[in-house]
């Protein structure tokens, strides 16, 4: 029988909902979480004691933990993610959907009793800045101390969320149980209507932060497009000229593909006096300001980022920041209890534990980290944080890049005609699967604004919003495709990528204040190669221009897929769309008669 704790509020709505979520899963204990130092280093002593994290070396790493899932449990579920709609088309054909009284019969059979012989841990928690009109407050109930202890990095949790909340009603219903962790019985799943989230079966970040994915993403995007603003899954970032200028651009990119390094970027030492700081690296809320600019906000506290491929080289100040007060989950182990991955500096150590405990040898055929193991740090921890990052109202963004994993097609650099035509490119986008979704990794998917998997209602429907957002906005940003992954005939990477991606970034900045001369190609603008700095670039020319290239072939190809995107989007998509489409099919008609 659950001995419910005294709850430290008196917002009667919240206490109801926590002894009725109580009595369900019936755990042995009820905690509390203020978000205090004491409190953490409790939480961390029950973590380890359980075996759930392992103390790292603290004398190379202070603060820092480890942790190790269940083989089955290392990355978003999609197929397992529903969005219960009362009706199915205002879920649309992206989401699966089921009636909400049948799911919620359905889980509450799940839910019963998962949490006997355990404490479930109540988290009150922020996302956006405390003293902000659009912060939203949640709390999610779970029986996992990762999960605490996660969205106490990941978010502003504690107190202060109750403080916030005071006597209101007005909070998202979290329930979260790893329960037998068995993928037959895991379940993500929304009730907007409800502005309640349940999720059981897995403790791997995106299914069970419930902040993250499912409230700041799924259920946002559901009440943004009500309240005209966009949640969406980009990273925001400040780049500040030798001039002095500053500017801030946000982009969209499918998970694992490179938005933390974006975000963090580097410029080469030709970039002299140029400097990037970062305002986050996953999720932005975008609403438009006083001025009839759109503005920013990173409702995050924290990152979850994807550690392979992280290194001293990729993104220096990522290393920096995973120096202290870090979790890292499904990693390798050194046997000095230090962490390792693929792609970190340096020859792999000679022997490791790998993501899975067993003992690993340099040269195994096997990684020993998982490819979708992750860290979670403080946004604080990061050296090249940007101070606006804690400014209410957000920042003013020039430009929304767009991005995917694309061997082919697409070109270094795009830029859309219009508003119409950049929603158009992002609403039809499409990347290559990574490890970051079970499944097969590698696969061409559309996946528009790189929101596919987390856009809690019809996409015809949110493609619609985008299209009227454009219409609001007076000032709005300009909208590019960019793409970091192009291949060579020999399978190579065209662009080096990382800090030289700043060489885009640049053209992009210019762009915006029409400094910089492009190339008009039937589908947008592209950089010609005397168009871009490309000082001291450890690439060949001719791998820079096929980078840049336009293939009317290709595009011919892209537009077909393209159409049949739309078709399986169904009747919501906007007609504006279609024309878009029909208008780019009869220019690259006319560019291949004329060649
Ligand atoms: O696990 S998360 O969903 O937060 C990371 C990602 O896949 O983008
Ligand atoms: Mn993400």
């Amino acid at each position: 029988m659950a001995t419910t704790v005294a709850a430290p509020t008196t917002n009667v709505h919240l206490s109801r909902w926590v002894d009725e979520m109580a009595r369900m899963c019936k755990p042995d204990r009820v905690c509390w979480c203020d978000g205090s130092e004491d409190e953490r280093d409790r939480l961390i002593g029950e973590a380890v004691s359980a075996g759930v994290l392992t103390p790292l070396d603290h004398s190379k790493r202070p603060g820092s933990y480890y942790s190790r899932s269940n083989p089955n449990d290392v990355a978003r579920t999609e197929e397992l993610t529903f969005v219960c709609t009362p009706t199915r088309e205002e879920a649309g054909p992206t989401n699966n959907w089921m009636a909400p009284a049948e799911m919620y019969a359905k889980l509450r059979g799940l839910f019963d009793g998962a949490m006997t012989g355990r404490t479930m841990y109540v988290v009150p928690y922020i996302m956006g800045l405390p003293d902000s009109p659009f912060a939203k407050v949640g709390i999610e109930l779970t029986d996992s101390v990762y999960v605490a202890l996660n969205i106490r990095i990941m978010a502003r949790m504690g107190s202060v969320a109750l403080q916030r909340l005071g006597a209101s009603d007005d909070f998202n219903r979290g329930l979260h149980s790893v329960a037998d962790c068995d993928p037959s019985r895991r379940f993500i799943v929304h009730f907007p209507q409800d502005n309640t989230i349940w999720s059981v079966g897995s403790g791997y970040g995106g299914n069970a932060l419930l902040n993250k994915k499912c409230l700041a993403l799924r259920m946002a995007s559901y009440y943004a497009r009500n309240e005209g603003w966009l949640a969406e899954h980009m990273l925001l970032l400040e780049a500040t000229s030798p001039e002095g200028e500053v500017r801030y651009l946000s982009a969209g990119f499918p998970s694992a593909c490179g938005k933390t390094n974006l975000a963090m970027l580097v410029p080469p030492p030709a970039f002299d006096g140029w400097r990037i700081r970062t305002l986050g690296d996953d999720i932005v809320w975008l609403r438009i300001g006083e001025d009839g600019r759109l503005y920013a906000a990173n409702p995050e506290n924290g990152f979850f980022g994807v550690a392979p491929g992280t290194s001293t080289a990729t993104n220096p100040n990522a290393m920096k920041m995973l120096e202290h007060d870090a979790i890292f989950t499904n990693v390798a182990l050194t046997p000095d209890m230090d962490v390792w991955w693929e792609g970190m500096d340096g020859p792999a150590p000679e022997r490791l534990t790998d993501w899975r405990g067993r003992p690993w040898q340099r040269g195994s055929a096997e990684p020993a980290a998982h490819p979708n193991s992750r860290f979670t740090v403080a946004l604080d921890n990061n050296p090249a944080l940007s101070p606006f990052v804690n400014d209410p109202k957000g920042v003013p963004i020039s430009a929304i890049l767009f991005g995917g994993r694309r061997s082919t097609t697409v070109p270094l650099v795009l830029e859309s005609f219009n508003w119409t035509h950049g929603v158009y490119l992002a609403g039809t986008m499409g990347s290559e699967t990574t490890a970051a979704k079970t499944g097969a990794v590698g696969v061409l998917r559309r996946d528009p604004m790189a929101n596919l998997p987390f856009v809690g209602y019809d996409m015809g429907t949110y493609l619609q919003h985008w299209l009227e957002m454009g219409r609001r906005i007076p000032r709005p940003p300009r909208i590019f495709l960019v793409n970091w992954f192009r291949r060579g005939e020999d399978g190579k990477f065209l662009w080096p990528g990382f800090g030289d991606n700043m060489r885009a970034l640049q053209w992009i900045l210019d762009r915006c204040d029409g400094r910089v001369g492009a190339r008009e190609t039937p589908v947008g603008w592209t950089p010609r190669v005397s168009d871009l700095d490309l000082r001291d670039l450890p690439a060949r020319p001719a791998a820079v221009e096929a980078s840049l290239r336009f293939d009317v072939d290709e595009w011919r190809e892209e537009l077909r897929l393209q159409q049949e995107w739309l078709d399986h989007l169904g009747p919501t998509v906007p007609r504006a769309l279609r024309l878009q489409h029909d208008l780019l099919e009869e220019s690259l008609e006319t560019a291949r008669r004329v060649g």
